[in-house]
């Protein structure tokens, strides 16, 4: 890709224009950063990602409300739309199967989408069980030849839901043959370890990387806190 100054502010722009909400901008930067041969990934990351979390501080700081949240996704979809169709792409021979979802009670699915398209872009197939996903259907995803298992919690209510996932996939005897992967906001290095989750990574790049480190399909970055 190509590096410098012009492709840092296509993405700062793209970060501004989904917390000003702006849909229309969001796709044509998104367009903009396909014609100049930029990252799709790198946009992701870098510009909408980044715009998402920049609204999560001001919705923590009371700076916005629910409704802003919600038209600051939209305006991120808009983006998302474009920039995934044009990084995934489908491998002839996976590198393996990877499931994701988000435990139930959490409705929260942003970033595990956007993990997802990074993951398909890096050549595994992805299993999307989406959000506010019950317990037995993990395991169930689980017991189909998987390699990977990631899940995501936004919320400190429900990420003790991972663990009670990890508890069920020990006790189904699916262990260690699928190795699980926990991630989200509030997940931390030290979280994942005290659930006896194989690994974390706090973001979609590190997730595809950790991936990567758990199948033995690259080097990965280890599990950081
Ligand atoms: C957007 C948002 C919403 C949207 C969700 C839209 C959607 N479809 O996802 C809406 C408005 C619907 C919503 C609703 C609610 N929300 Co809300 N929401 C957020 C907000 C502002 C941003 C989350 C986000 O999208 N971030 C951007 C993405 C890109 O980042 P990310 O999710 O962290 O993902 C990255 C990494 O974590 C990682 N990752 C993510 N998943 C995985 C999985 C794996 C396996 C791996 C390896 C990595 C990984 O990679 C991602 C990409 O880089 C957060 C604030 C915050 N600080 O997180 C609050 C927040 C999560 N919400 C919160 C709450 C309380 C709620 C509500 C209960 C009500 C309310 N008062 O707003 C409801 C209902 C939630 C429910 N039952 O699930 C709280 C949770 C507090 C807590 N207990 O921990 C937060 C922290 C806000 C706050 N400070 O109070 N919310």
């Amino acid at each position: 890709m190509i590096e410098g100054m012009a492709d840092k502010d296509l993405f700062e722009q793209l970060a501004e224009a989904v917390t000003t909400m702006k849909p229309e901008l969001v796709a044509e930067l998104a367009r903009k950063v396909l014609e100049q041969g930029l990252s799709p990934q790198d946009a992701m990351t870098q510009g909408l990602a980044a715009g998402m979390r920049r609204m999560g501080e001001k919705f923590a700081a009371k700076e916005c409300f629910v409704p802003e949240v919600l038209l600051a996704s939209k305006a991120m979809y808009a983006g998302f739309d474009i920039l995934s169709k044009a990084a995934s792409y489908k491998p002839q021979a996976t590198k393996g199967k990877v499931i994701l979802g988000v435990v139930q009670g959490d409705i929260h699915d942003i970033g595990k989408n956007i993990v997802k398209v990074m993951v398909q872009a890096a050549g595994f197939e992805v299993i999307d069980l989406g959000r506010n996903v019950p317990l037995p259907e993990f395991v169930k995803a689980a017991q189909n030849g998987a390699a990977v298992l990631g899940i995501s919690s936004l919320m400190t209510t429900t990420m003790p839901r991972m663990g009670k996932v990890v508890e069920a996939l020990d006790k189904a005897g699916l262990r260690p043959g699928v190795k699980v992967i926990v991630g989200g906001a509030p997940v931390t290095a030290q979280f994942a370890r005290n659930i006896g989750a194989d690994g974390f990574a706090p973001d979609a790049h590190a997730a595809v990387l950790e991936i990567e480190r758990l199948t033995g399909r690259g080097e990965g970055l280890g599990t950081r806190d």
